[in-house]
């Protein structure tokens, strides 16, 4: 799909030619946010039109605001490793005249893109924030365009005196929380507080006042932003259970063309320790598949040897993904394979913190 998609201007208090008034991309890819119900009754993807009269309150904002819209909107389930490559293909064709990017998406795996796009660019010195919404604009009770104005916000923010950008970080906002993008969860369907940071504080709050929490944003070295063009799709999440067995276990690590699997183990990154489920995980680490052990506790961390249970890991080859969420394991996955390295860099590359996904 061509990045040389039409933008749209949008009327706001910054329009009498304030050149020194931020700039701001939203781009729409679909979601609830955008969503009307079909013939059948069923929520589906719309194209948004003129957005500013849907969210009037966007015309009040003293920024400079263009629109890019999707020609094909989707349902985030819909999402693919394709289209993270080609949102971060978008931001970098415009990078340059934007201060900061707004991603409208659906919040189904918004956890999983935002994810995606923190390893995708890297050296991002200016904010990306996804966000939503749990009602469609124009309800009664949307909550789209409090979650959007208050995500414009953050992407233009800068620190009050040095006038730096506030937050260089793919995150995600909703419902009052800014949340890092590689510790964004999604944890409720029904109430409007949809998203948890998980084992990490969230970024910002937005009360009465945008409280950032400075000290937790990540501020690195300037570098020039690079955009990544290849993910490994040949990737797996395999969740144990108690009483998993091993045709299930063996059937998914032996996947033809399979290069990662993600491991949601149980506690700090415990399993089985039957001889079988052994032999399967050295089977598929001889056959040069990656392992990476994700607690299915949604806090704390993985702590390889403390029990029994997980002795035998570090003698696979199996990485300990400390605190990570397995969105953000499956899109390092992704990321690092993709990167066709030796043995030797992919195996650091899995270990060490790349965006602020695990706390080492
Ligand atoms: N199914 C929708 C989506 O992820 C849910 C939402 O946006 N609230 O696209």
């Amino acid at each position: 799909m061509s990045s040389d998609l039409p933008l749209l201007a949008l009327p706001t208090l910054a329009d009498a030619a304030d050149a020194t008034a931020p700039r701001l991309l939203i781009i729409y890819t679909g979601g609830t946010v955008g969503m009307a119900f079909n013939r059948r009754g069923e929520l589906v993807p719309m194209q948004f039109g003129r957005l500013e009269r849907k969210m009037p309150d966007l015309t009040r904002l003293p920024f400079r605001i263009s629109l890019l819209s999707l020609p094909n909107p989707i349902d985030s389930s819909n999402v693919t490793p394709q289209d993270w490559l080609y949102l971060a293909r978008l931001i970098g064709r415009h990078y340059a005249d934007f201060d900061g990017f707004v991603v409208l998406h659906g919040t189904d795996t918004m956890a999983y893109s935002a994810a995606a796009l923190s390893y995708i660019l890297e050296h991002l010195g200016k904010p990306v924030v996804f966000t939503g919404a749990q009602v469609p604009v124009g309800r009664s009770r949307s909550d789209a365009q409090r979650n959007l104005i208050t995500a414009l916000e953050i992407a233009a923010a800068r620190h009050p005196r040095a006038h730096t950008v506030r937050v260089p970080e793919v995150c995600v906002f909703f419902n009052d929380e800014l949340i890092r993008g590689t510790r964004a969860k999604k944890v409720e369907s029904q109430q409007f507080a949809a998203f948890k940071s998980e084992n990490y504080p969230p970024l910002a709050r937005a009360g009465i006042t945008l409280e950032f929490a400075d000290k937790d944003i990540r501020l690195l070295p300037a570098g020039r932003l690079t955009v990544h063009e290849k993910l490994e799709t040949g990737v797996a999440v395999l969740r144990l259970f108690p009483g998993i067995t091993e045709a299930v276990v063996r059937a998914v690590l032996s996947v033809p063309g399979l290069r990662g699997c993600v491991l949601e183990t149980y506690g700090s990154g415990n399993a089985p320790t039957s001889e079988w489920f052994i032999a399967c995980l050295r089977e598929a680490r001889q056959r040069g598949v990656w392992l990476l052990n994700v607690s299915q506790c949604e806090e704390g961390r993985v702590v390889q040897g403390l029990y029994e249970t997980s002795a035998r890991f570090a003698e696979l080859g199996i990485i300990g993904g400390d605190d990570i969420t397995s969105e953000a394991a499956i899109t390092k996955l992704m990321f690092v394979l993709g990167l066709g390295l030796g043995e030797e860099d992919t195996r650091r590359l899995l270990t060490q913190d790349l965006r602020g996904e695990i706390t080492p």
